[in-house]
């Protein structure tokens, strides 16, 4: 039964500074929810028997029969810790890979995580994802060892071994936080050194510079340390848990040393002289035991060799009396040693009193939330916190303050919408009566019945109905209740905003704005000013593009008590609850406040990207309707799923993996849509490119020089040199361009692949007053203050962008001279891996790090210049091979001529072939992608990483399945302190479906891994190869389309897209006949 009702709760969330929100994060089955069952049942939510079985936070059917947990959901428990009284809210968050936006949403809304590593498989990739995540978002990290367990029973470690594992543990953890904290520290240096050197030159800045700066930083509180108190050590499936502090208080009176000495020195390389009853260092030196093997592990060890292992009975029962613990007759008396051990555990060293006192004491209350953070959440990286409004920038005290007083605005920030089946709410649950009221009504109902067979029956039954039970009698009244209550027919899921106050208190019935992610505080307090309010009756899909803001009044407040929800009536600033009726104003994300000056909080800081698609369809055509609205509620409840109405009119949902995929298809069928659906097979996303020409051929060979030559352009003769420079005129024949296609180096590609974000808000700032032509009025404003946006740190990291720019094209070779200067654009979208080069003789225009104003420039070509660029644009967004995005190409314009100077008074309808600007634009297009396929074309793969752990007996299955998914190993090693290898390898995207379960299978289950995906590869076969040397012949076979996985792919691409493919289906048909014959 839960001790702790919801008006207690209440109470507690009055009092900030005793509050702490909060969630578990580790990578995929280090024991989250292992350990989050463990403080559920010190709440006694569920009992602490079923603590470690039940897995409570999974309340999804796949997620108990998956064994994973795939959403985030938090818990309100209270904790009592010296007398004070705490509030913690606990959040569970997935640890696979495909849930990882989940975890973005959990660690938005806290002050701390509790980070769970299991001591077996030390650091994991996905640790290293969430310690990442917690140092971007600014909350405070604690640590749990969990599974210690594993190394008395499953490794049977002794004592010593296992604290030198543990140590090392431990430092892999803070090697983690050492690198997180370099960066951040470098990067910050980067920015002041530069300025301070500004007018200098660059050349004094030297090393020396540079590790300054890690040395003043304050890295003390950085650290895991079990000295510090911010590691605890655990077992969560056996229910137990220690920080060194319990241990100290246990052992300091029997030792006779001070409580605090012992407790700084039980971790660490100190022993205990027995005779002299000090501590002493250097334990390890003099080959003692350090005191945490003599005082913990060694009695821990004992307790579980005694209990588990030998089952001594006797030796139990002395254990119980020194440690003053009691057994029920039942637990005594079973024979199962682990229930009894973990009996004994459970009441010597509670879980959630170690964990519980960790985060009471060491993770900070919503009050102490710190500047930087609040900065962080107001305006993003690129832009700057002085550009905002200064009403916007007054919140800032305000969201310091955290206070809940009502001259307080309130500010909540919604993270995400989650789904709740309608009859759970506690509006429409049956609410437990009151013994009063159940006597009340039973007599109501005698009555009632009592007058109606009266007029209806006889004597003798009138004496029966008076002996009637009461039990029957109150069923018939309830089910009568029933019926009158039941709900008119309504969706049977309701979406609750799962929230966090920062400021002010949000109650039941008061209005507030809903931002948008997109809400602008400058254009919204104008709009104020001008007299225009925001009609209150607007719903999120009654907003124009420009409108981001609604109003709603609230309508219900609930906590969030895990799988169930507590109704409340306001809720204070500092806590995380639920909110709902709000499924018509938030999509996803959203600011709710009082003031329109809030800026809407930065973008949640998304670790995967999605990248496995599918087009869903219904099996029954009538059923489109319902799977749109079901795709609509999906893309609502799931902050990484994207879905996408394609101008096919096909459905595609875009998913982070297989896992998450299947997940979101379940969802759809069973929950959203509730109709058959078939899914196509996952399509994934390819590149084009170009590469130089390789030297060998197919079968390693040299190629010799008519092999040489590069594929012939379609309708194009002429040496390889000329053909390479395509030239090409618009349809009127008055402009004649000509273009050549390059590789880039790969260093160049690289820097503009990584820096997109940087490309696209330099692409906003330069390119500013080009839009405010373009677009309506309305959007002036808003650009005139873009352009003034960028901060000194943005500034600073596109010089640093373009110096290494530099560097890459000095290193890549003479024809690079100068090309850094000529860039005139980026595609596709103006930010992607492709550049545009201008070598045209007498064309000055400015390159793409300065503004370009057309009207500064004379020369006629000028005013043609963004449809030359919309070429570029469309010519890199779908390349040749199968229309799928370029990568890493450079076109060089070698000459634009403009023969005659257009008219432009001159009505459109008269130009024979349209307006010239649509021209130009096309035959860039056109001229790009002859010049493409003037050069050896590949295809590039979307490669993910992947990190299996084996044991050595399995390894060489899992290299063989790698390998026939061409996968590659980049390099694999033996887990320290234990049996089993860790791999890395590389695996594209495309061979990778079902790949988790085959390697499982192929293992027997014992490696299991975690796809992530990581870059582009060029896939070294030309898609359009066919043999043509007597070797190649020999080694492929004359049609060698089995050796072609390029243009396997490509073809299948281009069938998907409906573009034509060449195929052969019979080419001879006397092959097919059986030579064989039958006598
Ligand atoms: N031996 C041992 N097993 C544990 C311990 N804690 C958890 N487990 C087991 O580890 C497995 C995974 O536990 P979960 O709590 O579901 O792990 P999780 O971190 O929540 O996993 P995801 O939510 O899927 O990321 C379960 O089979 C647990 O029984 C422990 O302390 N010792
Ligand atoms: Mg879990």
């Amino acid at each position: 039964m839960r001790l702790f009702d919801s008006k207690k709760l209440a109470e507690l969330q009055q009092n900030t500074s005793n509050i702490r929100n909060i969630c578990i994060l580790a990578h995929v089955d280090h024991g989250k929810t292992t350990l989050a069952d463990c403080l559920v049942a010190s709440n006694g939510i569920i009992s602490p028997k079923m603590a470690g079985k039940l897995r409570y936070m999974d309340s999804r059917k796949d997620e108990q029969e998956r064994g994973i947990t795939m959403k985030s959901s938090s818990i309100a428990l209270y904790y009592c810790l010296e007398g004070k009284e705490f509030l913690v809210n606990l959040i569970d968050s997935p640890g696979h890979v495909d849930f990882s936006s989940e975890v973005s949403t959990a660690v938005r809304l806290c002050d701390g995580a509790i980070v769970v590593v299991d001591v077996i498989e030390g650091v994991c990739p996905q640790t290293q994802v969430a310690l990442k995540q917690a140092w971007l978002e600014n909350i405070r990290p604690v640590l749990v060892l969990n599974k210690i367990d594993r190394l008395i029973l499953e490794m049977k470690l002794s004592p010593l071994d296992a604290y030198v594992h543990l140590t090392q543990v431990l430092e892999q953890v803070n090697a983690v936080m050492g690198e997180l904290f370099a960066t951040e520290i470098l990067g910050r240096d980067v920015v002041t050194v530069k300025t301070k050197t500004h007018e200098q030159s660059q050349m004094n800045r030297d090393l020396s510079e540079w590790s300054t700066g890690l040395e003043d930083a304050d890295d003390s509180q950085l650290y895991f340390s079990p000295d510090h108190g911010n590691v605890v050590f655990a077992s969560a499936v056996d229910g137990w848990a220690f920080s060194v502090a319990d241990f100290a208080s246990l052992f300091a009176s029997k030792l006779g040393i001070d409580e605090s000495t012992l407790k700084q020195h039980l971790w660490g390389d100190f022993y205990f002289h027995t005779k002299t009853k000090q501590i002493i260092s250097g334990a390890q030196e003099k080959a003692k035991k350090p005191l945490f093997v003599q005082f913990v592990l060694e009695n821990l060890w004992a307790v579980y060799d005694t209990i588990a292992v030998r089952k001594d009975k006797e030796k139990l029962q002395k254990i119980l009396d020194s440690l003053h613990i009691k057994l029920t007759a039942r637990d005594m008396r079973h024979t199962d040693g682990k229930v009894q051990l973990q009996a004994v555990l459970m009441q010597w060293l509670p879980v959630a009193k170690a964990v519980l006192s960790m985060v009471c004491e060491k993770l900070p209350s919503p009050l102490e939330i710190s500047e930087e953070k609040v900065e962080k959440f107001m305006c993003s990286q690129t832009e700057r916190f002085d550009a905002l409004p200064s009403e916007t920038q007054a919140l800032k005290s305000s969201f310091l303050r955290c206070s809940p007083l009502n001259d307080s605005p309130v500010i909540i920030f919604i993270s995400k919408m989650f789904p709740v089946e309608r009859k759970c709410l506690p509006q429409n649950r049956q609410q437990p009566l009151t013994a009063e009221e159940i006597a009340q009504r039973r007599e109501q109902a005698r009555q009632k019945h009592a007058e109606m067979m009266m007029q209806t029956c006889s004597l003798e039954e009138k004496k029966s109905i008076q002996n009637l039970s009461e039990a029957d009698l109150s069923m018939m009244s309830t089910k009568k209740d029933e019926e009158q209550t039941s709900p008119l027919h309504l969706s049977d899921d309701v979406f609750i905003a799962f929230a966090r106050v920062f400021s002010g208190t949000v109650k039941k019935g008061q209005e507030v704005y809903v931002l948008g992610p997109k809400h602008d505080p400058h254009q919204a307090l104008e709009m104020l000013k001008n007299g225009q309010d925001i009609n209150p009756n607007l719903k999120l899909k009654d907003l124009k593009s420009g409108q981001h803001i609604t109003k709603v009044v609230i309508e219900d407040l609930y906590v969030l008590m895990g799988r169930e929800l507590d109704e409340i009536d306001c809720v204070p600033a500092g806590n995380v609850f639920g909110i709902g009726g709000l499924e018509e104003h938030v999509l996803k994300t959203a600011t709710l406040s009082t003031t329109v000056a809030c800026p809407a909080f930065t973008e949640l800081t998304l670790m995967a990207v999605p990248i496995v698609r599918v087009a869903v369809e219904p099996c029954q055509p009538q059923d489109l309707q319902a799977l749109i609205h079901g795709l609509r509620l999906l893309n609502q409840a799931d902050a990484c799923v994207q879905v996408i109405v394609q101008e096919t009119g096909e459905h595609v949902l875009v998913t982070a993996g297989e896992v998450h995929l299947q997940r979101c298809l379940d969802d759809l069928k069973e929950r959203y849509a509730k109709v058959d659906i078939n899914a196509s097979e996952p399509i994934v996303p390819f590149r084009e490119t170009i590469v130089v020409p390789p030297s060998v051929d197919m079968v390693n060979e040299a190629i010799l020089d008519q092999h040489n030559a590069p594929k012939k352009a379609p309708g194009h003769e002429g040496d390889a040199e000329t053909e390479a420079l395509i030239t090409i005129h618009t349809s009127n024949k008055q402009s004649t361009i000509k273009i050549r296609a390059a590789p880039l180096p790969s260093d160049v590609t690289t820097l503009l692949e990584n820096n997109t974000q940087l490309l696209k808000a330099m692409d906003r700032h330069f390119n500013s007053n080009v839009e405010n032509t373009r677009d309506s009025e309305e959007m002036s404003s808003e650009d005139a203050h873009n352009a003034t946006l960028l901060t000194e740190r943005t500034l600073k990291a596109i010089n640093n962008l373009r110096e290494e720019l530099k560097k890459a094209f000095a290193n890549a070779g003479k024809e690079w001279e100068g090309a850094l200067e000529q860039i005139w654009s980026v595609g596709p979208r103006r930010c992607g891996p492709n550049i545009l080069l201008n070598r045209v003789p007498g064309y000055k225009r400015s390159s793409v790090w300065e503004k370009f104003n057309k009207d500064n420039f004379i020369d006629p070509r000028a005013e043609y210049d963004s449809s030359f660029i919309y070429g570029f644009q469309l010519a890199t967004l779908a390349g040749p091979l199968c229309e799928e995005p370029l990568m890493g190409v450079c076109f060089v314009v070698e000459d634009w001529i403009l023969t005659s100077q257009q008219d432009s008074s001159e009505p459109v309808g008269s130009q024979p072939f349209g307006p010239f600007s649509g021209q130009i634009m096309s035959s860039v297009k056109e001229g790009c992608r002859r010049a493409f396929q003037a050069q050896p074309q590949r295809l590039m793969a979307a490669m993910y990483t992947c990190s299996i752990q084996a044991n050595a007996e399995v390894l060489g299955k899992m290299y063989a399945v790698l390998a026939r998914r061409h996968g590659r190993v980049l390099h694999g090693d033996v887990v320290e302190g234990s049996a089993s290898f860790c791999v890395e390898a590389a695996l594209p995207v495309v061979e990778s479906f079902s790949f988790a379960p085959e390697i499982r299978k192929q293992t027997s289950g014992l490696a299991s891994p975690q796809l992530v995906f990581s870059h582009w590869e060029v896939i070294e076969i030309d898609p359009f190869w066919t043999p043509s040397t007597e070797e190649e012949y020999l080694h492929y076979g004359e049609k060698a389309d089995s050796a072609n996985r390029a243009r396997k792919y490509m073809d299948a691409v281009r069938k998907r897209k409906g573009l034509a493919v060449e195929e052969k289906i019979v080419e001879f048909a006397e092959k097919q006949r059986t030579l064989h014959r039958k006598k």
